[in-house]
């Protein structure tokens, strides 16, 4: 369940956008991804058991296990009370590998509008390592089929479904507005554990 109304990212997500995104989008992730595996030896494992073996699986469990994993990650690392900076570990992480947290934001940006269709930007623990990447689709960083491997500790969604009615063709303007409610707290803690 969501932890905050659809109206509680306004004016940078609008409560339609998230409406729709959660229970139509997420909604039918979740429920194809419970049907594809009902009956099957993968039932009951973690999901991201699943998606790290994901390349022996069908697409329907790439695409709709990729969809709830990442879609479950994006509402929780985001927050009516997010924004701001990083701090912390964090924060020293950051500027280590990305020089400060402003050039970090450009990059993360850079690799969302630069992802050609849908997908997703990621921020990830990769060879110990901070690192930004993208991937397609419902692809992940947790997937064996992935370019760039990792644990992902922040997801953005740049699929047109999760801007388009705001933000229509300007995804660039959405990634500048989605600092506005990121939840670093959380991100920190994805980051601690990872
Ligand atoms: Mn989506």
């Amino acid at each position: 369940k969501l932890k905050y109304d659809y109206k509680a990212l306004e004016p940078y997500i609008d409560e339609m956008t998230m409406d729709i995104h959660y229970n139509k989008h997420h909604g039918a992730y979740t429920n194809n991804l419970n049907n594809a595996i009902a009956g099957t030896s993968i039932e009951a494992l973690p999901i991201e058991e699943i998606l790290r073996g994901v390349s022996k699986h069908s697409p329907a469990i790439r695409n709709n296990g990729g969809g709830f994993f990442n879609h479950n990650l994006f509402w929780e690392i985001m927050s009516p009370n997010g924004g701001g900076k990083p701090n912390g570990e964090l924060l020293k992480g950051i500027e280590k590998f990305f020089g400060s947290f402003d050039e970090f934001k450009t990059k993360f940006a850079a690799a969302g509008v630069g992802r050609f269709g849908s997908g997703w930007a990621w921020l990830l623990i990769h060879e110990g390592k901070l690192t930004i990447s993208s991937t397609p689709n419902q692809d992940n960083p947790l997937m064996d089929v992935a370019e760039i491997k990792g644990t992902p500790i922040l997801g953005v969604d740049v699929w047109e479904h999760a801007y388009y009615l705001k933000y229509q063709n300007k995804r660039p303007d959405y990634l500048t507005a989605i600092w506005n409610v990121i939840n670093w707290n959380k991100v920190a803690e994805r980051f601690e554990a990872a």
